[in-house]
């Protein structure tokens, strides 16, 4: 938001700066009270139409900058109907207004009584149906290569939830989850907006450049869209159905996107990112995901005082269940149960362990099973059971966890 209102502040000194620079003589004469704004929409036009300065791509009328091949096509195929709309826009609104100017009843004209005219019909017919195939032609060749997902060199699994992604690298065994990082003090307005607010994650989809690389998306509970403008990438995911994608971006960096589905309450809060890197720095990458993977494997493995379950618990609590049920564990009245009190949480251990594993089916208590580690899991169950008003003093251990797996 605030970046937005500083964008929009820039704009209005633009326009304010644009107005100045008119001979004082070519202004249209104006009280002294009145706001000479008349020409102030002249720099946002041509920065729409890509005729000014690169500083006019602060004006953010424009699609971003491609970073794919594929976008760059949707780029120039957007900019390409621009100008064909552009043109018959001239074409039919100049003659139109010179006719009703040229022929007006106050110049004497009187109105002309005639119909049926087959030469005018068929051109009128035609002109229009060519220049429909003449759009298509281009627009259809776009759309063919963007779902063109043959021959990839790396496959990803997106899974949708309700309000994150997880990724999957298939054939490597790597799977997360990416949660929206932005802090809650800065949607609350308690602190200023970053400069990626609400666009930002905990872990982004790490790629390597220069690869074609496959998406494959689907999700668990309802519609969700993964779109990334700047690769030229918006798929829905869609529960119980595998639709593909795919990319290869040119350059390392951070590309930002974010769910383009209306899928619930936190639908503008689970961002998209996919950081870009060379492909030596993503293999090692990789490697250091198996590394961490062994060890999270191994931290499972043995047994953990209650205190620091707890401990751990809090901060998987925090990125995982706090979106829904709230730090305080209060939850949302009429949505999110509260757990702080909740007789399922004071209660057996084993029933509220399995209501994390397999979460209720038909609400938005997802079974967090494949989500989280066996550790994670444990953590988290043991710290509701300890937080807040509850003080069951038990907890949960990895390896009951592992159990419920076999
Ligand atoms: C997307 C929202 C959402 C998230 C995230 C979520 N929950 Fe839930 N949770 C719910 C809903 C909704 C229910 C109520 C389900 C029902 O109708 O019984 C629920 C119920 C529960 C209950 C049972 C409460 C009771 O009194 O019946 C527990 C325990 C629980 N969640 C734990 C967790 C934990 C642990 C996490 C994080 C690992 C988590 N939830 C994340 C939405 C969520
Ligand atoms: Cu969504």
């Amino acid at each position: 938001m605030g970046a937005r209102m500083s964008a929009a502040r820039r704009r209005a000194a633009k326009a304010r700066e644009a107005t100045a620079q008119v001979p004082q003589a070519r202004r249209p004469s104006c009280g002294s009270g009145c706001r000479q704004t008349s020409l102030a929409p002249l720099p946002w036009l041509a920065a729409g139409l890509g005729l000014a300065s690169p500083a006019a791509a602060e004006f953010a009328l424009n699609l971003p900058p491609p970073a794919t091949e594929i976008a760059r096509q949707i780029y120039d195929l957007h900019t390409l109907i621009l100008w064909i709309c552009f043109g018959i826009f001239l074409v039919v609104f100049v003659p139109m207004f010179y006719a009703l100017w040229r022929h007006r009843k106050s110049a004497g004209h009187a109105a002309q009584p005639f119909h049926e005219h087959p030469k005018l019909e068929i051109a009128w017919t035609l002109a229009p149906a060519l220049i429909l195939i003449g759009m298509a032609i281009p627009s259809t060749s776009v759309v063919l290569a963007m779902k063109d997902t043959s021959a990839p060199e790396m496959t990803i699994k997106v899974t949708a939830r309700q309000w994150k992604w997880e990724y999957e690298y298939l054939g490597h065994d790597v799977r997360f989850v990416s949660n929206l990082s932005t802090p809650q003090a800065q949607i609350d307005n308690r602190e200023a907006k970053g400069e990626h607010y609400l666009l930002e994650v905990d872990r982004p989809l790490l790629v390597p450049t220069g690869k074609k690389i496959r998406l494959v998306l689907t999700a668990e509970d309802v519609i969700h869209a993964w779109w990334v403008p700047t690769l030229g990438v918006k798929q829905d995911a869609i529960p119980g159905f595998i639709r593909d994608a795919w990319f290869k971006v040119d350059a390392p960096g951070s590309y930002r996107g974010q769910c383009a589905e209306l899928c619930g309450v936190n639908h503008g809060f689970m961002p998209i990112v996919v950081e870009a890197v060379p492909p030596e720095k993503f293999a090692a990458w990789m490697d250091g995901q198996k590394t961490a993977l062994a060890a999270a494997q191994a931290a499972s493995g043995r047994d953990y005082e209650l205190a620091e379950l707890v401990r751990l618990g809090e901060a998987v609590y925090a990125a995982n269940c706090a979106v829904c049920h709230q730090a305080n564990g209060k939850g949302l009245p009429g949505a999110f149960p509260a757990l702080d009190g909740s007789p399922l949480v004071k209660g057996p251990r084993a029933a509220h362990l399995a209501l994390v594993f397999d979460g209720k089916p038909g609400t938005a208590m997802q079974a967090f099973a494949k989500q989280l580690s066996d550790l994670d899991l444990a953590a988290v169950v043991s710290y509701e059971r300890n937080a807040w008003g509850n003080r069951t003093g038990d907890g949960v251990q990895p390896r009951e966890v592992a159990a419920l797996r076999k």
